[in-house]
């Protein structure tokens, strides 16, 4: 039978790609699953692989414009089309469906014509500055998470709507509907309008026990009911490309599929386990790291430990907690950038493999790492103010940033147990661009003292493509999935080393941090 061929997009805050992905059956007796990746026992046998290709790779730069931040959503629909196009070039004329999954929490607001009213603002933008604090007094912080399940992030859609309120926006009085960043995409392409419910989920205003719209909380915060459509699972059909886009790209109407759009929900689709119960790391701009349930975790201790319960695909939820992650690496970067001093990620890599180790720590979710002017300025204020040695060169800096993310998520992965009912994993399963950081994942076998299986790399376009397949019925469920992922892209490896010298730093890192 012919290969189904579809194509994701996958939009992080970093960049986006266009990945097509082909599920071919594989020829006979060639065992797809025969590689043990020491991630549990190999699965039966499966028939099919996915071979991925990468048409088209785009920066996705914020703008700022005089002092508020936004995305460049038009530019991500031009690169959508570029890909579509592309793809074609590449010579996929048939694709099956197409799909698009992105960072969350952030919106776009349209009037009754299905006009966009303004260009969503960036996450990371100072408007909620101060009101994740207020809106927990004006609900509560036990009650809010009580019925959401949703982690305190001050940039939450709860608060940046909270924001537009206080502050009267004319754009929220106009609205007739908010739909997340891919949900906008998707209308753009398709003329649809759908919500999509694992995106939906990091709203912090969905119900996690009826994933349905916390009516009570939408009336606290004077909001209208009917800007949100009801969320649809992930796989849901969607439409096809518009007539428009079909002449405009001179294509037929490829259908269209709602997938897991958090990005975060396609990450942990595409998780290569073999074991029912797994613990990952989602790795790009935000580290995300926790397991997979079937219920809600809304203990008191989850709550004071801030984690989260984001809406997943197939009805689970991702019992996780943020890591500041490799956002602090990216803002160095551009920092030194911005100087002249030009280097790439291999280069800082290994400049820090050079620099001496456990020199000093950060706690990598201080709030002063949210969006500081100067990264490098802030990560030597952080050592300063805790009597530390500040970091002078590159090599440094990223050194301390790279082990101290590593001890954080010893810190994450530990209370993740916890939190699971007291179980224990046997090592970690880490996805995502952060995988090309090797040095990173090194570090994290010695700081968890258990292995890491890295890849993919692509986990996001993998889960986003799984999820397409399932949609058109080429695979059954999660557990097929999985099996076919790990076929296709084995895991590397890494084994703990050093333990005695990482048991000391945690225990250095955990009172400098005070966790
Ligand atoms: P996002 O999807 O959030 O935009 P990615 O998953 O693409 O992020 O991961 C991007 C991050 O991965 C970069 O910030 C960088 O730190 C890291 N990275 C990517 N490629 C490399 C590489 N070759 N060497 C080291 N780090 C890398
Ligand atoms: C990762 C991510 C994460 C969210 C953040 C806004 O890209 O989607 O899951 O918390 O971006």
């Amino acid at each position: 039978c012919a290969a189904a061929t579809a194509l994701a997009f996958d939009l992080g805050a970093s960049s986006g790609r266009a990945v097509i992905g082909k599920l071919e059956p594989i020829d006979s007796g060639d065992d797809g699953d025969q590689a043990n990746t020491g991630a549990g026992a190999p699965g039966p046998a499966v028939a099919r692989r996915l071979t991925v290709e990468e048409v088209h790779r785009f920066p996705n730069d914020p703008v700022q414009v005089g002092r508020h931040l936004h995305w460049d959503i038009l530019r991500l629909l031009h690169e959508i089309k570029q890909g579509i196009v592309k793809a074609r070039h590449a010579g996929h004329h048939a694709i099956d469906s197409l799909a698009i999954d992105s960072w969350a929490v952030d919106f776009g607001l349209l009037d009754a014509s299905g006009q966009l009213l303004s260009n969503p603002r960036h996450y990371r933008d100072h408007q909620t500055d101060g009101l994740m604090e207020e809106v927990g007094t004006l609900i509560g912080r036990e009650p809010l998470f009580a019925k959401t399940g949703i982690q305190f992030l001050p940039f939450n859609t709860i608060y940046q709507l909270y924001a537009l309120k206080k502050r009267g926006s004319v754009q929220l009085q106009q609205a007739d509907k908010l739909l997340m960043i891919p949900d906008l995409l998707r209308y753009f392409l398709t003329g649809v309008m759908m919500s999509e419910s694992t995106n939906a989920s990091t709203t912090q205003l969905l119900n996690a026990r009826t994933g349905e719209w916390d009516a009570g909380l939408l009336e606290r915060l004077q909001l209208q009911a009917s800007l949100l459509l009801p969320p649809v699972p992930a796989g849901t059909r969607a439409g096809a490309l518009s007539a428009e886009v079909c002449a405009e790209l001179g294509v037929p109407a490829i259908p269209v599929i709602a997938v897991g759009e958090h990005d975060t929900a396609s990450a942990v689709a595409a998780v290569p386990a073999a074991e029912e119960h797994f613990a990952y790391l989602s790795c790009g701009t935000w580290s995300l790291l926790g397991t997979e349930v079937k219920e809600p975790v809304l203990s008191r201790q989850a709550l004071d430990w801030n984690f989260t319960n984001e809406g997943g695909v197939n009805g689970t939820y991702r019992l996780l907690r943020n890591i500041m992650g490799l956002w602090l690496v990216q803002e160095c970067k551009r920092a030194w950038d911005k100087a002249g001093l030009s280097l790439s990620f291999p280069q800082l890599v290994e400049l820090a493999e050079q620099a001496e180790p456990f020199a000093a720590f950060i706690d990598p979710d201080d709030a002063g790492f949210m969006n500081p002017v100067h990264m490098p300025e802030q990560i030597q204020a952080y050592c300063s103010r805790t009597g530390q040695y500040l970091p002078q060169s590159p090599g440094e800096t990223i050194r301390i940033v790279l082990e101290s993310l590593a001890l954080q998520y010893r810190v994450v992965l530990e209370r993740t147990e916890q939190l699971a009912g007291g179980r224990r994993f046997n090592g970690l399963h880490m996805v995502g661009g952060g995988i090309n950081n090797r040095l990173l994942c090194r570090f994290t076998a010695n700081a968890i003292g258990r292995p890491v299986w890295a890849g993919p790399a692509e986990g996001s376009a993998i889960g986003n493509l799984v999820v397409q397949y399932m949609a058109l019925g080429h695979i059954s469920g999660m557990q097929e999935a999985r099996t076919m992922i790990r076929a296709s892209f084995p895991p590397d490896t890494y084994m703990p080393e050093q333990s005695g010298e990482w048991e000391q730093a945690y225990a250095v890192f955990r009172k400098i941090t005070g966790v």
